[in-house]
């Protein structure tokens, strides 16, 4: 047990790096305070206050806008290296345009950029964590190409503003997830155009990221030097059956969900996965149409495209069992894809309906992706468990983690895989989008009875920043 191969297989190298995450409108509340605009939540949440399981919305939320400080002490005291959050665009274009610029938003990014690097902390910020400016979406949002270049205006804001002390920047968080709010997925805006809206969208965010990402590397990178990447949520496809069919139908499912985002910035060819390119345009041809509802780049679309980050940030938090065939709405993502999914009983749940423990699902998954694109740098921008009580005593947080930072060790030492960090979501419980505040991320326990939104370390929270410290999974 102590030999020290066991001991080596058990600790991440030197250079590693450890962060812990959160997003703006999950915990910043303050939603119309010092010159905020709405933003496509506030919006969605206020108009239909069902839309949430508890009628919960981020008005206040952790209330992190006021209580920034306690938030990077927080942080400081699990001995991670960096700390993820997001910047809210409206909270700095209220209108989404260069319009106006609220002084008083970059105000609250420059406080809290400055109080986490004065504690040693390294910021890692993400552009965009799903929180579109209202104005913006009214012109169509993110199926509306010019957002695009809008996004560009407040990505070169940023690193005008933020560059000399950021130096890890993500365009944006789960592309897939911000496509369907265009399918009618119980995501922001809600707009139900399933097969069209969310191709759409995912076309303006891919044209959007690779503006962003040659900006920065055109004006800012020689005097800042940060990194620039992306973010996928990325879980893992297990054929259901070992039939050629099942088989088929998970790759299939790979390159519909991750292959989408990452096939176009990381693939050798670039553009969307083949297989994606093809079954959308036969499926479009059938319903007779005279295009593809998948958009099609241009050459030089393709070529910006391609090699457009610095490295790859993974959210991984289960998997899944896929089969072939085809259901849902037509048309639609899941139906262009040809696969259905499902999780096995006998897999350990959580808090959310679809968080199974699965934890040799991040090995694979990580393999696929060094396999897939040639090797990439790799940071988990998010792993994590929820549960529905918030408890202190949360040894099935510890449990999960335990086991999947396990398997991130073998995909290191053993497959080769390139990664270089990992964080954990959620530093705190939070605002879980359309879940409301019921399931619950956090190290730290938040009481949303109290007007102090009071944080309580929970035990996974020491378990973690022992892991930070030593560097090493305890046996
Ligand atoms: C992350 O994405 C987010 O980046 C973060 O903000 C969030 O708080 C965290 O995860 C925890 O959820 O019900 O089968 O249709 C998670 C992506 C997208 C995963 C929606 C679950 C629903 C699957 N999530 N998805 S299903």
């Amino acid at each position: 047990m102590n030999s020290p191969t066991a001991n080596a297989a058990l600790t991440f190298p030197p250079t590693f790096k450890f962060g812990v995450a959160t997003a703006a409108y999950q915990v910043e509340g303050a939603w119309d305070e010092d010159g905020k605009g709405e933003n496509i939540w506030d919006h969605l949440l206020h108009k239909n206050p069902e839309f949430t399981e508890d009628r919960a919305n981020g008005d206040i939320a952790n209330d992190s806008y006021h209580r920034y400080k306690e938030d990077v002490q927080l942080v400081k005291a699990l001995n991670v290296d960096f700390y993820r959050f997001s910047i809210a665009w409206s909270r700095i274009l209220p209108k989404g345009d260069l319009s106006v610029v609220n002084q008083k938003g970059l105000d609250y990014y420059n406080n809290l950029i400055d109080e986490v690097v004065a504690n040693g902390i390294e910021p890692m910020v993400t552009i965009y964590h799903w929180d579109l400016p209202q104005e913006l979406q009214k012109l169509g949002g993110w199926t509306n190409r010019e957002t695009a270049l809008y996004f560009r205006d407040y990505a070169e804001l940023l690193f005008t503003s933020f560059g000399d002390r950021v130096k890890w920047w993500i365009t944006f968080n789960d592309p897939q997830v911000i496509s369907s709010g265009y399918s009618g997925d119980k995501m922001a805006p809600n707009v139900e155009k399933p097969g069209v809206g969310d191709y759409l969208c995912g076309h303006t965010v891919l044209l959007a990221h690779s503006q962003a990402f040659h900006l920065y590397d055109s004006t800012f990178r020689a005097t800042q030097k940060g990194q620039v990447g992306i973010v996928f949520g990325g879980s893992w496809a297990i054929p259901k059956t070992d039939s050629p069919d099942d088989i088929a139908a998970a790759e299939r499912y790979m390159q519909f969900y991750l292959g989408w985002f990452a096939h176009p910035i990381f693939s050798q060819e670039g553009d969307y996965p083949h297989v994606m390119r093809e079954r959308v345009a036969a499926n479009s041809a059938r319903e007779g149409l005279r295009r593809s509802r998948l958009p099609q780049f241009s050459r030089e679309e393709i070529e910006l495209l391609r090699g457009s980050s610095d490295f790859l940030g993974l959210n991984h938090y289960t998997s899944f069992h896929v089969e072939a065939d085809e259901t849902g709405p037509c048309p639609s993502l899941g139906r262009d894809s040809g696969a259905v999914l499902s999780q096995d009983p006998s897999w350990p749940g959580s808090g959310s309906s679809w968080l199974k423990v699965v934890p040799w699902g991040f090995r694979n998954v990580l393999s696929w992706i060094h396999e897939q694109y040639n090797g990439p740098n790799i940071i988990i921008t998010e792993n994590g468990f929820s549960d529905r009580d918030g408890r202190i005593d949360d040894m099935e947080r510890i449990s999960y983690y335990k086991s999947y930072i396990q398997e991130l060790l073998k995909a290191i030492h053993k497959d080769g895989v390139k990664v270089t960090g990992y964080s954990a979501w959620s530093l705190m419980d939070n605002l879980e989008w359309a879940s409301g505040y019921r399931e619950k991320f956090g190290l730290y326990q938040v009481d949303y009875n109290n007007p102090n939104r009071t944080r309580t370390p929970k035990k996974s929270s020491k378990f973690f920043a022992e892991i930070a410290r030593t560097h090493k999974l305890p046996s």
